[in-house]
C-alpha cells in the first residue's frame, strides 16, 4: 500500500468546534477548549492516521470580524491555514445555520482557498432534530460547491469516522510528514502555556480573558522524574491581577490546581506549576508577545 499524507485546515466561526474536532481525530487533547469564541489563538497541527494515509488537521482560530491587532493576527492565521491546507473543511453549527458570519466566510472562501478542495461539516448535531438539517445542507450548498457535506457531532463523535475515511482518500500520494507516534507539533511549553489559558478562560467573565495572555518561561526536569513549570500571565491591566489572584488568592489557586491536573495527566508525570500575574500595559501591541503565541506580528495598523 502507497503511504499517504497531508494537511487538512479545520476552518469556521469562533465556537464552531474546531478545536473539538481536531481532538477527536487525535485521539487526545491538544487544542484547548472552552464554551466561549475565539479560543484558539493560533494554527495548531494534530496528527492522526487512518490506514495508510497520514492526516495531519490544523486548527485555526475562528474567523470574525477582527478590531483588534490581536483579532487581526488570529483571522489571518486562519486563512492563511486554509490557503495552505489539501483539503479544508468549513465547520457550521447546525443549530446556528447561515448566520451572518457564515455568509462572510463563504463569501470569502472560493478566493482564500484557491481552488483546493472543501467539504462542509455541519456540526453539533446533537442540538437539532434531524428534519432541519436537510434544508440547511441544501442551503449551504446552493450557495458553494462543496465536494462532499458531513452531518457531525464533534463532541460525540457522530459521523467523525465518515469524514476521516473520506479525508484519508482526499490525501495526496507522499511518505508520512511526521512519526507514526507523534500527535501534534507544538512544543511541549506551548501546550502548557495552553492548559492554563483554558483554565482561566473557563473561570473569569466578560472581557478578561481576551485581555491576557500566557507564556512558559521555564521548564526544570527534576531528577525524580517531576517537572518545575513557572508560566507568567502578562495582563494589560492592574485591576486585571486582582481579578485574576482572586479574594485570597482563591482564583489563580484554583486555575494553577486544574491546569496542573491536566498537565500531569498528560504528561504522564508530576508537575510542580509556579503561576506569576505581571502587569503589562501594552502586551497587546508587542511582537514578542505575538511570536510566543505562534502569530504574525505585522507592524502599522494594517
Ligand atoms: N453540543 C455540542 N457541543 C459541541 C460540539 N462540538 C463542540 N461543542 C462545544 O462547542 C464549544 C466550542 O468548541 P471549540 O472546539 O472550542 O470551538 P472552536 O471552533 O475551536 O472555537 P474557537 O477556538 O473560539 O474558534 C465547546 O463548549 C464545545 O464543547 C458538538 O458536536 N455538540
Ligand atoms: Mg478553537
Amino acid at each position: 500500500m502507497t503511504q499517504r499524507a497531508g494537511f487538512i485546515a479545520l476552518i469556521g466561526e469562533p465556537n464552531a468546534g474546531k478545536s473539538t474536532l481536531l481532538n477527536r481525530m487525535v485521539g487526545a487533547k491538544v487544542s484547548i477548549v472552552t464554551h466561549k469564541v475565539q479560543t484558539t489563538r493560533a494554527r495548531i497541527r494534530g496528527v492522526a492516521m487512518e490506514g495508510e494515509a497520514q492526516l495531519v488537521f490544523v486548527d485555526t482560530p475562528g474567523l470574525f470580524k477582527p478590531r483588534r491587532r490581536l483579532d487581526r493576527a488570529m483571522v489571518a492565521a486562519a486563512w492563511g491555514g486554509a490557503a495552505d491546507a489539501d483539503v479544508v473543511v468549513l465547520l457550521v453549527e447546525a443549530h446556528r445555520g447561515i448566520t451572518e458570519g457564515v455568509e462572510q466566510i463563504l463569501e470569502n472562501l472560493a478566493e482564500a482557498t484557491k481552488g483546493r478542495k472543501v467539504a462542509l461539516a455541519i456540526n453539533k448535531i446533537d442540538r437539532v432534530k434531524s428534519e432541519a438539517l436537510l434544508g440547511l445542507t441544501q442551503e449551504l450548498n446552493e450557495r458553494y460547491p462543496f465536494e462532499r457535506t458531513f452531518m457531525i457531532s464533534a463532541e460525540r463523535g457522530h459521523g467523525v469516522d465518515d469524514l476521516r475515511e473520506w479525508l484519508a482518500g482526499e490525501m495526496p500520494e507522499g511518505p508520512w510528514l511526521y512519526p507514526e507516534d507523534q500527535i501534534a507539533d507544538l512544543p511541549m511549553r506551548m501546550i502548557a502555556a495552553e492548559m492554563t489559558r483554558e483554565k482561566l478562560t473557563l473561570r473569569l467573565h466578560q472581557e478578561l480573558p481576551y485581555q491576557l495572555t500566557v507564556e512558559t518561561e521555564s521548564w526544570e526536569e527534576r531528577k525524580d522524574g517531576s517537572a518545575r513549570i513557572d508560566q507568567v500571565i502578562y495582563v494589560a491591566r492592574d485591576g486585571h491581577k486582582g481579578i485574576i489572584l482572586g479574594r485570597k488568592g482563591e482564583t489563580i489557586k484554583a486555575v494553577s490546581q486544574a491546569a496542573r491536573e491536566e498537565l500531569e495527566e498528560f504528561l504522564g508525570r508530576k508537575v510542580h506549576l509556579f503561576l506569576q500575574v505581571k502587569v503589562r500595559p501594552g502586551w497587546l501591541e508587542e511582537a514578542e508577545r505575538y511570536s510566543e503565541m505562534g502569530l504574525e506580528f505585522k507592524d502599522g495598523n494594517g
